[in-house]
């Protein structure tokens, strides 16, 4: 009796964290069938514990602007991750951030495909800016690295 009682104990001890441990994060990317570069961001969110299912679609701008993200503001793919967007190649610390700080914003967004980037190759030009959208009025800086 005593010893089941400890067992029990255990197991709601270990319990927790067991589940935290195996509960990825899931996204959900949509680019354009040919895009290599997304591919390469889903790869680059993988390696960063997120679980990614990757569809390919042909209306990729379409998707984006019903998502809050407008046309200017556009990357070559966009991620639907814990209830935000996520666009372009936006380094993950800054998709980390948008997920445990959860502001007011459809999601956040680092427009085209700048060289450096994750997923992009190459060697970085200039800081990153990634923009804020889906708030009231025009995107706003949500950081700059
Ligand atoms: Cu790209």
């Amino acid at each position: 009796m005593n010893r089941i009682l400890r067992l029990g104990a255990i197991i709601t001890l270990l319990a927790p964290p067991m589940q935290a441990m195996a509960q990825q994060t899931s996204a959900v990317l949509y680019k354009n069938p040919q895009c290599g570069c997304c591919e390469g961001y889903a790869d680059y969110l993988r390696d960063n514990g997120f679980e990614v299912d990757v569809k390919p679609t042909n209306d990729l701008a379409e998707i984006s602007r019903r998502a809050g993200v407008p046309e200017d503001f556009q990357g070559c793919h966009v991620t639907f991750v814990d209830g935000y967007v996520v666009e372009g190649h936006v380094p993950v610390n800054l998709v980390r951030k948008l997920l445990s700080e959860r502001p007011d914003i459809a999601g956040i967004t680092l427009p085209g495909m700048p060289m450096g980037s994750p997923g992009m190759g190459g060697a970085k030009e200039e800081p990153f800016k990634v923009y804020a959208v889906g708030q009231d009025g025009a995107p706003t800086v949500y950081a700059t690295e």
